[in-house]
């Protein structure tokens, strides 16, 4: 297996952040994750020698208008929980409901976030690295003029109209339990960027992703949704991605890749409905590492925080290929090294997430729903052999 450059992108005022006592969403899971990875022994991770760490400059407001409205940017970088209130009939207008808290910190939290995958993108624009890494990133929810899913600024669609300012075709690939609208809506008419979401559908947010949203114009057949049901277990999940992955990349021949890997597609997760282990969700990353594509791994969703840990830290692994040494392949892998949250990770104390029996109802014989997902989809990317 050759070698990688990695770059790893971790701000230590991340985990600091939070939404609101109640909120599923917890910035802390990121510093978890990262505790977690330096726990492994340094020359393993961290300080291995392909891997490069970095602490990202912030984002800057500037940065951020090459997506977002002026308007909408002002208004993040102004607004606090006092002036919320006084912004009002602004706020209402940028933050609706209770999703999307203004909390404390907001705009740092924000230029952290996109900070990150702005850092990713110029590491791999300028050929210095075959994996960019930013687990604080992955808010695929933001709208141009609208915050939204907990995500206020899109930091993959900066991303990646960054990395087309060198590379001529961009695959995003979404995994999160979630359908990525807001990175979709941003390159719908484009067949410069094809955007790809595996998600749950049918009563759940954000209601958008069949597969009859398929991009628009020029963009016509460059959106792909892959709409899911509930339970979705590791081997149905391989028996659409492969063949559908495999398909894109000999079909669209992208020039870089960002992978989402939303967390809360995990079994377990609070949020999410799918039965994911953590090594059916890290084959999507080890999987796209084999083709030696310039790749972007992102966060996203992940509301089980010990378990989001796990997948990015092994995750982690996976970029550089030292997975198996984390979790040695066949046996049942030891206890994690002890680290600052070892109590979290209990009663096993193991870097793992395993399934639990919920019924795959993408697999229902009543109702072969994925066999008709996975078709519609191998035909949409034929349509675009022409
Ligand atoms: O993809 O379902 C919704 C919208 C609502 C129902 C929930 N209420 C609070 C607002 C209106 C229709 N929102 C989802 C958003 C899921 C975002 C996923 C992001 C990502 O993973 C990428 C990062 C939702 N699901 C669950 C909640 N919101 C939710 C649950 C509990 C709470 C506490 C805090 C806030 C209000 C009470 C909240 C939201
Ligand atoms: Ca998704
Ligand atoms: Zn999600």
């Amino acid at each position: 297996m050759s070698k990688r450059r990695v770059s790893y992108f971790y701000d230590p005022d991340v985990g600091s952040y939070t939404y609101g006592l109640g909120h599923p969403m917890k910035p802390h899971r990121i510093l978890m994750a990262h505790e977690l990875i330096s726990s492994y022994p340094s020359h393993l991770l961290l300080s291995h020698p392909s891997l490069t760490h970095f602490r990202p400059p912030r984002a800057s407001a500037q940065q951020m208008t090459a997506f977002h409205t002026d308007e909408y940017v002002h208004f993040l970088s102004r607004v606090t929980p006092e002036t919320m209130d006084e912004l009002t009939g602004r706020g209402t207008q940028f933050l609706v409901g209770d999703d999307n808290p203004a909390f404390e910190g907001i705009w740092e939290f924000c230029t952290i976030s996109a900070g990150g995958s702005l850092g990713a993108a110029k590491r791999i624009n300028e050929g210095r690295s075959d994996i960019a890494i930013n687990w604080a990133g992955g808010l695929h929810h933001a709208k141009k003029r609208e915050a939204s899913g907990f995500c206020y600024i899109n930091d993959i669609v900066l991303a990646i109209l960054d990395l087309l300012r060198v590379f001529p075709r961009v695959l995003y690939v979404d995994i999160d339990c979630h359908h990525g609208d807001g990175v979709e809506e941003a390159f719908y008419t484009t067949d410069r960027v094809m955007t790809c979401s595996f998600h749950k559908y049918g009563e759940y947010f954000p209601g958008t992703g069949t597969q009859e949203d398929r991009g628009r114009g020029k963009g016509r057949g460059y959106a792909l949704n892959v709409p899911l049901k509930d339970g979705m277990s590791d081997e149905t999940f391989k028996s659409v991605f492969d063949p559908v992955l495999e398909r894109i990349l000999a079909v669209f021949r992208p020039s870089a890749i960002i992978l989402q890997c939303g967390a809360d597609s995990l079994s377990g997760d609070k949020l999410g409905c799918f039965n994911l282990t953590m090594q059916g969700h890290a084959h999507c990353t080890s999987f796209l590492r084999k083709f030696n594509i310039p790749l972007i791994l992102l966060g996203g969703g992940g509301y089980t925080v010990k378990n989001v840990a796990r997948a990015w830290c092994y995750e982690t692994a996976c970029a550089l290929g030292v997975q198996h040494e984390l979790v040695p392949q066949g046996e049942e892998g030891g206890m994690m090294p002890w680290n600052e949250y070892f109590e979290w990770f209990g009663p096993r104390y193991r870097l793992e997430v395993v399934k639990n029996n919920m019924e795959d109802v993408n697999l229902r014989i009543a109702d072969p729903k994925i066999d008709r997902v996975r078709e519609r989809a191998l035909q949409q990317i034929k349509e675009l052999e022409g």
